[in-house]
């Protein structure tokens, strides 16, 4: 089935994504974050249509962020102020951004480009008065918000998902109900109630375990709790400095 292998989910790529996003001490890289929505919406892909409306709302969330970068870079160009911060092409959420990299560790956002990470992004867009507290507009950091909010249900999901029985009953719970009592606990409470209803429906389409053994490369639960709990580990990593930035902004609320 590996045809085409950039098509299908790698765990390890998932993760080198995650593991790249990190900036400084308190930072994000927004471009290694959207690609790892890019390699979740392949396992989303594999899982088949009923989660379509997931993968659209992804792919939706994460175009505009990128699209925003792709104007912002544009105006910087017919500003010709690209030769400070990342405006340069190769920086930015669409490119590689090696060099924004080491003067962020002496200047945390003032050396990177509008949005190179969640803090310049932040900043950015708050200098500009993009960001609405009051409507729904689409800003980048509203739209990072709805990312940030599900990030948090898959960490919850794949923490579960890699633990071992229950301790009480002694069986192995189904994916199905776990990813159910981690959107409840999480995701659930910023969705109207027709996006639960569609959840619903998606968790009982969901696969057993041996799907998701197959589609991370594993062959037992052993295996597949090591992997999940690097996996966990990098999220939370991620989701802590993302959930501090947007504290600091009062932007945990945005509409
Ligand atoms: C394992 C996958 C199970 C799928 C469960 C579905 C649950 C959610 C269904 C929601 C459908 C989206 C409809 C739109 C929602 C928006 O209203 C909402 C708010 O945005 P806005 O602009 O109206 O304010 N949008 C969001 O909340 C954005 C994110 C929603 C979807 C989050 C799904 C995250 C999926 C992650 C990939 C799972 C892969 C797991 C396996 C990894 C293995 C190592």
């Amino acid at each position: 089935l590996e045809l085409c292998p950039g098509q299908t989910f790698q765990v390890s790529l998932l993760l080198s994504h995650l593991q790249a996003a990190p900036l400084g001490t308190g930072d994000v890289l927004l471009q290694p974050y959207l690609t790892s929505w890019d390699e979740l919406i392949k396992f989303l892909l594999a899982l088949g249509p009923l989660v379509g409306a997931v993968t659209t709302e992804i792919e939706t969330k994460t175009n505009i962020i990128r699209q925003l970068a792709k104007e912002e870079e544009e105006w910087m160009r017919i500003q010709g102020g690209s030769g400070m911060g990342g405006g340069g092409g190769e920086g930015g959420v669409g490119g590689g951004g090696g060099k924004s990299d080491i003067n962020a560790h002496a200047q945390p956002s003032s050396s990177l480009g509008a949005y190179d990470s969640v803090l310049s992004m932040i900043s950015a867009e708050l200098s500009r008065g993009l960001v609405d507290y009051h409507t729904q507009t689409d800003s980048g950091c509203r739209t990072l918000l709805r990312l940030h909010r599900a990030l948090l249900w898959l960490q919850l999901f794949l923490r579960k998902l890699g633990e071992g029985p229950d301790p009480i009953t002694g069986h192995m719970r189904s994916p199905s109900d776990l990813c159910r009592e981690a959107y409840q606990h999480t995701l659930a409470q910023h969705h109207q109630w027709w996006v639960r209803r569609m959840a619903e429906l998606a968790f009982l389409a969901m696969p057993d375990r041996t799907f998701f053994y197959r589609l991370i490369c594993v062959q037992n639960q052993d295996e597949a709790s090591v992997i999940l709990h690097k996996v966990v580990y990098a999220i939370d990593v991620v989701y802590n400095r993302t959930q501090r930035a947007l504290e600091e902004h009062a932007m945990l609320d945005l509409p």
